[in-house]
C-alpha cells in the first residue's frame, strides 16, 4: 500500500496517473496548497522542500518528494512504464528531466505571471509564454512520426502530459502543435489517466481541444 500525498495540480497528477497505470494499491491524502498544508511539520517529515507530491510506500519503508523521482521510483518497482536498461532507458529518463528542468518549471511560471499576478511584470508574461511555446515546438518535433515521447508509453509521457493538460493557463494554441495534439488527446482516452486525474478530488473534466 502506498500513501500519496497530493493536490489537483500536474506535478501531483503525475503520481495519481502512475499509480492508476501501474495498477498499485494506494490512498490519497489531500495537501491544499491553497491552505498551506505543505508547511505542516508532519508533512515536511517526508517532503523537506514543502511541495506535493510525496508518496510513502508502506512495504517497502519508503518516502519520496519530487515527482521524477517518484515516477521512477514506481517503474523500477513494477518493471514497467519504463526500459529496465540500454539505450531506451536512459532515452525515457532524458525525456523526464526535460519535463521535470523545462516544461514544468516555465509553464508554471507562466502561470504564475499570467494568474496569479497577471498584470506585474509584462516582460515575465511574454518570456514564460515564449518559453512555453518553444518547448511545444521541441514536443511537437519528438513526436513527428511517434506514438509517445520514447518508444513506447513511459513515464516521460505521463510527466509532460499533465503540464500539456493546462494549455489553456499558458496561453499555447496547443492545435498549433499538431503531433502534441495528437499525442494529448490519444493518452486523455486512456481510463487510468481519466482516473488519475480526479486525484484527489474532482475540479474539471479534462480540457479537451
Ligand atoms: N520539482 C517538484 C515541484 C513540485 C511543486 O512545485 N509542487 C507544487 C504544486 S504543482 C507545490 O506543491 N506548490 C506549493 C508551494 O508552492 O508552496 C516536483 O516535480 O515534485
Amino acid at each position: 500500500m502506498i500513501d500519496l500525498y497530493t493536490w489537483t495540480t500536474p506535478n501531483g497528477r503525475k503520481v495519481s496517473i502512475a499509480l492508476e497505470e501501474l495498477g498499485l494499491p494506494y490512498t490519497a491524502h489531500a495537501v491544499d496548497i491553497g491552505k498551506d498544508e505543505q508547511f505542516k511539520p508532519d508533512f515536511l517529515k517526508i517532503a523537506p522542500n514543502n511541495r506535493i507530491p510525496a508518496i510513502v510506500d508502506r512495504d517497502t519503508g519508503i518516502s519520496l518528494m519530487e515527482s521524477g523521482a517518484i515516477l521512477i521510483y514506481l517503474a523500477d518497482r513494477t518493471g514497467r512504464l519504463m526500459p529496465k536498461e540500454g539505450e531506451g532507458r536512459y532515452r525515457v529518463i532524458e525525456w523526464l528531466m526535460w519535463q521535470m528542468g523545462g516544461l514544468g518549471p516555465m509553464a508554471g511560471q507562466a502561470h504564475h505571471f499570467l494568474r496569479a499576478k497577471k498584470g506585474v511584470s509584462e516582460y515575465s508574461e511574454e518570456r514564460y509564454v515564449n518559453e512555453a511555446k518553444r518547448l511545444y515546438g521541441v514536443l511537437d518535433r519528438r513526436l513527428d512520426g511517434r506514438d509517445f515521447i520514447a518508444d513506447e508509453y513511459s513515464i516521460a509521457d505521463i510527466a509532460s502530459w499533465p503540464w500539456v493538460s493546462r494549455y489553456e493557463w499558458h496561453n499555447v494554441d496547443i492545435n498549433a502543435f499538431p503531433n502534441v495534439r495528437r499525442w494529448y488527446t490519444a493518452i486523455a482516452k486512456r481510463p487510468a489517466v481519466q482516473r488519475g486525474y480526479q486525484v484527489p478530488k474532482h475540479t474539471r473534466d479534462i480540457p479537451m481541444p
